[in-house]
């Protein structure tokens, strides 16, 4: 991979905007942060803005940005595998579009594209690059290697995904060093939830059923109203069933009220790769980790049935 021309490009902007994901997570939106502090703290010269409509609750770090100050912008996208993912639409009219992602290519959308799918994290990437020789004599500050930290936290769910990796360790451990912080606050601030979610998570893990060795939750309008939960919440706490020594398989599947359709998440252990059925139903992802929208939930049954099948073989 060739930062230099990654550097070269952000050395010729003079506005400079960095997206990221709809429904961003903790890699999605620290490694957006970390990558426009980075610029503004070691390019003071330029103006770089944070773009994103919906919001994230542990971080607000998103700005109002004007379509013309997009249209004359280098454009970095964080994250994201295909354009229906990016927040903010108008990404599109910027001058030039780079893509830093660790989900498969689907689709070329960028300029300039730093895809490594064997990466746990966005910014796992972002950390090597911003290391990398090419980026020699910029300063890295505390802040920024506390927010890369987190976000290869959240992603790698601690280092316990099947994409953690020993560069997954190297790369987390000069952020560590160079950071100077301690691992348990990041950790602390990453994974921590107030007590009314812990109680809400209680009522979405009563939901699970269990049949060969796939468990899945699947919530309508109903269910998800008395939880508490939208779908992407549900989605999102797909990780509460990951340490389940009897499962194989396990998936949420949850109403989006707003499309009338189900969307679902699914993950799997490493021997038992599940992204074959997510394309089978238009969606797509990781060998052990991937996710479908527009379901019927006639259709949502019928994968049921053939990911508890499938978990047995
Ligand atoms: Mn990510």
């Amino acid at each position: 991979m060739k930062y230099e021309e990654l550097l070269h490009s952000i050395q010729s902007y003079e506005k400079i905007t960095v997206f990221r994901h709809l429904s961003p997570d903790g890699d999605a939106v620290f490694s957006q942060a970390a990558l426009a502090i980075f610029l503004k703290e070691n390019f003071p010269e330029k103006k770089v803005k944070q773009c994103g409509l919906q919001s994230f609750d542990l971080y607000d770090n998103c700005e109002k940005v004007s379509s013309s100050f997009i249209k004359d912008s280098l454009a970095i996208i964080l994250d994201c595998g295909s354009t229906s993912r990016i927040d903010d639409e108008r990404y599109s009219t910027a001058d030039k579009i780079i893509k830093i992602d660790h989900h498969p290519d689907l689709e070329k959308y960028a300029d300039l594209n730093y895809t490594d799918t064997s990466a746990s994290s966005t910014s796992e990437i972002l950390t090597d690059i911003l290391f990398s020789r090419a980026f020699k004599g910029y300063q890295i500050s505390e802040e920024v290697c506390r927010l890369l930290y987190g976000g290869i936290l959240t992603d790698s769910l601690n280092f316990t995904t099947s994409n953690s990796t020993s560069k997954t360790l190297e790369r987390a451990s000069r952020l560590v060093s160079h950071g100077g912080f301690h691992m348990s606050d990041v950790a602390e601030w990453v994974f921590e939830r107030d007590l009314g979610e812990f109680q809400k998570l209680n009522l979405f893990t009563s939901f699970f059923k269990v049949n060969g060795k796939h468990g899945h939750v699947l919530l309508g309008k109903k269910e998800l109203k008395k939880i508490g939960f939208d779908h992407r919440d549900a989605k999102n706490n797909i990780t509460q069933f990951g340490n389940i020594r009897e499962l194989n398989v396990w998936s949420v599947f949850a109403y989006n009220e707003k499309e009338g359709t189900y969307e679902v998440s699914l993950r799997s252990k490493r021997n038992y790769p599940i992204n074959g059925f997510a394309v089978e139903y238009g969606g797509g992802g990781h060998p052990n980790a991937a996710g479908i929208k527009g379901l019927s939930l006639r259709q949502c049954r019928e994968l049921i049935d053939k990911l508890d099948a499938y978990s047995i073989q």
